[in-house]
């Protein structure tokens, strides 16, 4: 899998409006979001879905759910509560090939999702 256009955002070549960096994850706000906040957290190095990840990626997955947590307690969505998502492949909706974490909040969550 190549080259997608989060890749262009994780090495600043398109602009995109960050809200969180440090060596292994970039933290952006989503395009179309679903909430009134949506921020998709991305590991710098690029593994296409969650199929991909192997053993050696545990540590960076980790630190991808850890920097949503973060910044959802940093905007004091943590009581209130909030959603994360990790979409694969065609059926659970996944259309950018670098995996990312949906950090959805500010709203009520339905359940089942669509
Ligand atoms: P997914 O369907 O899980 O692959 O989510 C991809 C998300 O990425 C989708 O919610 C829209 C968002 N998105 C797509 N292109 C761009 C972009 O160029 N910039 C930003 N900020 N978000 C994008």
């Amino acid at each position: 899998m190549g080259d997608t256009i989060f890749g262009k955002i994780v090495r600043h070549e398109i602009p995109a409006d960050i809200v969180f960096e440090n060596d292994e994850v970039l933290a952006f706000r989503d395009l179309n979001p679903q909430a009134p906040v949506h921020v998709l957290f991305v590991p710098k190095r690029t593994i296409a879905t969650l199929n991909d990840a192997t053993g050696a990626d545990a540590e960076l997955l980790g630190k991808l759910l850890l920097a949503a947590a973060s910044y959802a307690k940093q905007e004091g969505f943590d009581k209130e509560g909030y959603r994360t998502v990790i979409n694969c492949n065609e059926h659970g909706g996944q259309t950018v090939f670098h995996l990312h974490v949906h950090l959805l909040a500010g709203r009520r969550m339905t359940w089942p999702p669509g």
